[in-house]
């Protein structure tokens, strides 16, 4: 295998974290599709275990987990963007942020995987620690962006914000929980949603090829 292969869901806020890195920093990739989240056999994830996206193959190696595949990634950039990993945010409410960040995307595929895909009841103590845990998270970012943004390292792409982008407009394309009563993250998403990166990975569901 020549080529790098992304291996993920058009879909996923994962995936598209670190087709975004991949795009803003010029690396060639090839992306290979899951189509059916419910198998339960590791080769249909290129083996990973967990049974999660995204996961980066490549001649010698398989990487699973979007912060990997994303440094990996930046491993092979050949040009000099500046990069800002979470390590690198200098504060604890920065760190708390990314933490939220994180958080947040994993609720948001605890609730679709286990309301919309697996039809579990929503209304479960479940989902609905999730949903209030996910909102509570979503206004504190609200509430703290300004500042954790002002308080980035000079950079031309952040891991944070690359996440909190693909976050915010995930809310859009599958609805759990309403982004409207969060001004600040809709308005730094619209301005990152104006990256050609963004413009080239739009959400939607890939569909099998037919035979
Ligand atoms: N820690 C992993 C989480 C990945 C993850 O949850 N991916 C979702 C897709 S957006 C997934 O595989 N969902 C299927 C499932 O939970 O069964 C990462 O950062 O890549």
């Amino acid at each position: 295998m020549s080529t790098l292969q992304i291996i993920g869901r058009s879909s996923s806020h994962f995936t598209r974290l670190a087709l975004i890195f991949a795009y803003e920093l010029d690396v060639p990739f090839e992306f290979r599709a899951v189509y059916d989240m419910t198998q339960l056999s590791p080769e249909i994830y290129a083996g990973n275990p967990s049974l999660k996206l995204p996961i980066l193959r490549s001649e010698n190696s398989v990487l699973f987990g979007s912060q990997n595949v994303c440094r990996a990634i930046a491993d092979r950039a050949q040009g000099t963007r500046r990069l800002v990993w979470p390590e690198q945010l200098p504060d604890e409410r920065c760190r708390n942020a990314h933490e939220l960040v994180a958080h947040c995307m994993s609720a948001q595929v605890q609730l679709i995987f286990g309301t919309a895909v697996c039809k579990l009841p929503p209304d479960n103590l479940y989902f609905i620690k999730a949903r209030t845990g996910f909102e509570a998270s979503l206004a504190w970012l609200d509430a703290h962006l300004l500042q954790v943004l002002d308080a980035h390292p000079p950079h031309e792409l952040s891991y944070f914000k690359a996440a909190l982008f693909c976050l915010m407009d995930h809310l859009h394309f599958r609805e759990t929980v309403s982004p409207k009563p969060y001004p600040s993250l809709l308005r730094f998403a619209e301005e990152f949603s104006l990256r050609p990166s963004a413009k080239k990975t739009p959400y939607r569901f890939d569909t099998p090829p037919t035979s």
